[in-house]
């Protein structure tokens, strides 16, 4: 029941009250993961339902987004392995155009839970960006994220950008619109639906050395 005290306060836009409903919720023994998919992401989805049937509107999403992240932050702890050793660089962003980032950071506070070192370069982030970041640093994988159908096509931009220069950095891409199907069309080297799943997708990719 107390799930839906978290659920509830994203819907509500408790951000200054949300901490301490998760704390609760941790402290009762609750699994991290249910706290994540029935609680916080749960209620994201339900503010993107009311969005898209006109309900609620971009105030009220930011209010949401910016609830749902003081959320996360109580949580990030919880999200790390405690034997983990550094396992290889990941650039991470979310795509030109767009910015959404609540489930960028989420893939990211999992991915350096697991023990890889991460590079946020944030939101909006040119192809040029994620290419001469991963040379600098470099970086095995970019990770790049997208909530829009419209900033979809500036990941292709940035595969073929990194495959035309022969670089062997591997790509991984995701976000709500994005597909297996649009992975393969794209060339890119793997696709995930959700953070867990960024996470093994990741290790496939670079394993331990
Ligand atoms: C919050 C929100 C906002 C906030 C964002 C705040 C922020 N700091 O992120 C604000 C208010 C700014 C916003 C703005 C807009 N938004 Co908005 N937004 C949302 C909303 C409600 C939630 C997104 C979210 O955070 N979900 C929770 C996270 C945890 O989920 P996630 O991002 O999908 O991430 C998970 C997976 O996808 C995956 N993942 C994500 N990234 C990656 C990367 C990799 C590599 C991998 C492997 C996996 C992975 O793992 C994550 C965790 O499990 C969605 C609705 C929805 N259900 O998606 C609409 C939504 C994405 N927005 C939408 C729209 C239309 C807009 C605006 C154009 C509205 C407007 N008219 O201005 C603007 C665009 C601004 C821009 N240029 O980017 C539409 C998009 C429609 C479309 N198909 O293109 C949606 C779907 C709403 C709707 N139903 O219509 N938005």
């Amino acid at each position: 029941m107390a799930i839906q005290n978290i659920f509830d306060a994203v819907m509500e836009f408790k951000d200054s009250e949300i901490a301490d409903i998760v704390q609760i919720e941790i402290d009762a023994g609750t699994d991290i993961s249910v706290i994540l998919n029935d609680g916080l992401i749960g209620a994201m989805d339900e503010v993107g339902k009311k969005f898209a049937d006109g309900f609620l509107f971009v105030p009220e999403m930011l209010m949401a987004a910016q609830t749902m992240k003081a959320g996360l932050e109580v949580v990030r702890p919880y999200l790390s392995e405690t034997d983990a050793k550094p396992r290889g660089t990941v650039i991470i962003g979310t795509v030109k155009g767009d910015l959404h980032d609540i489930g960028k950071n989420l893939v990211a506070m999992m991915l350096e839970g697991a023990g890889f070192k991460i590079v946020d370069l944030g939101v909006d982030v040119e192809p040029a960006a994620f290419f001469d970041a991963a040379k600098e640093n470099r970086a095995e994988l970019v990770a790049m994220s997208a909530l829009l159908t419209t900033t979809m096509p500036a990941m292709e931009e940035c595969v073929k950008l990194f495959k035309n220069a022969g670089l062997d950095t591997k790509l991984i891409i995701g976000g709500a619109p994005v597909t297996q199907a649009y992975a393969d069309k794209i060339n890119s080297d793997g696709y995930s639906a959700d953070a867990p799943g960024a996470v093994e997708l990741t290790r496939k990719l670079i394993p331990r050395a």
